[in-house]
């Protein structure tokens, strides 16, 4: 299938994969709000495609995305806009909390440096992997603004709160082999490999049953906000509606036969 350009965004679908590039590359992919209408007309897309089982988000150029477009910023703020919450919640939240209900994964591929909301919206993916010289930031301090997008949420459960503060506090840089020494991201590639590995990935994942895909996704995402026994409950729920899947008699049977399950959905 073609490319579906945007003004900002491309979406490319294809096997079951649909991979969304941020391209505003001479501004590092900064959101502003072309780019955020244009990933809400992605996402409506996405949604309304059953055949996707696996997203790629990724940048083009030398960033992954700048995070808010300061420039858009400083001319609201000479126009007397100072609801900087109101702009997160229009804008980002939906955004984020679309991502994250998709019953398909979304991965994460950062090709370069990924800096405030997009840096949380990076690492709030299903699975991120950076190229080598990609880096992470979260210069919210640096604008003089607190952690926003689920920056605050995030970087705790997956890097500790130490690691946590160090990083919101000071705003600084932190390379991607660090990031995946310390759990912020999934895993660190050479740059050349970045798309060709996050591709071979999702491949992977779209070759299972999707509707165990998304029981995955949403049993490992719902845990982190909840008990040990409801996380039981959860997954005995899940296995329910899985056992009784076609899917799963596919492959039980295809065990037995000792041949690859074809299947359904
Ligand atoms: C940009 C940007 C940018 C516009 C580079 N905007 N043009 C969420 C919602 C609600 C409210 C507010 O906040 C938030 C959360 C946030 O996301 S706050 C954090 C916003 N982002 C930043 O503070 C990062 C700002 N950018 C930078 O610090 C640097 O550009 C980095 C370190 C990312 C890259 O530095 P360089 O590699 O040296 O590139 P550069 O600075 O030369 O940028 C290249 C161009 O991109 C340049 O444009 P120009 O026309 O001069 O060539 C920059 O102005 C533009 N650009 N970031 N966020």
């Amino acid at each position: 299938m073609a490319d579906i350009k945007l003004e900002t965004v491309v979406l490319a679908i294809a096997d079951g994969v649909a991979r969304v590039t941020l391209s505003r590359p001479d501004k590092l992919n900064a959101f502003d709000s072309a780019v955020q209408a244009d990933l809400r007309a992605a996402l409506d897309l996405i949604e309304a495609d059953p055949s996707i089982r696996v997203v790629i988000l990724t940048g083009a150029g030398r960033a992954f995305s700048a995070g808010q477009d300061l420039a858009e910023r400083r001319k609201a703020l000479a126009e007397g806009d100072l609801d900087l919450g109101a702009l997160l919640e229009v804008n980002y939240h939906p955004l984020i909390c679309r991502l994250a209900a998709l019953p398909a994964p979304v991965i994460a591929a950062v090709n370069g440096v990924a800096a405030g909301a997009a840096a949380a919206i990076a690492i709030g993916c299903d699975i991120t992997i950076a190229a080598r010289s990609a880096s992470f930031q979260f210069p919210f301090v640096k604008v003089a603004l607190g952690p926003d997008a689920g920056t605050s949420w995030l970087l705790p459960r997956l890097i500790g709160r130490q690691r946590a503060m160090m990083l919101v506090l000071t705003g600084g840089r932190t390379d991607a082999s660090t990031a995946a020494d310390w759990g912020l991201i999934a895993q660190v590639v050479e740059d050349a490999e970045l798309l060709p590995a996050v591709e071979a990935l999702a491949r992977d994942i779209a070759a299972g049953a999707s509707g165990a895909v998304a029981e995955a996704k949403a049993l490992v995402r719902g845990s982190l906000e909840t008990g040990f026994e409801v996380a039981l409950h959860a997954e005995a729920a899940a296995q329910s509606r899985c056992g009784r899947d076609p899917d799963y008699r596919e492959a039980i049977t295809a065990f037995a036969e000792k041949r690859a399950p074809k299947f359904a959905r």
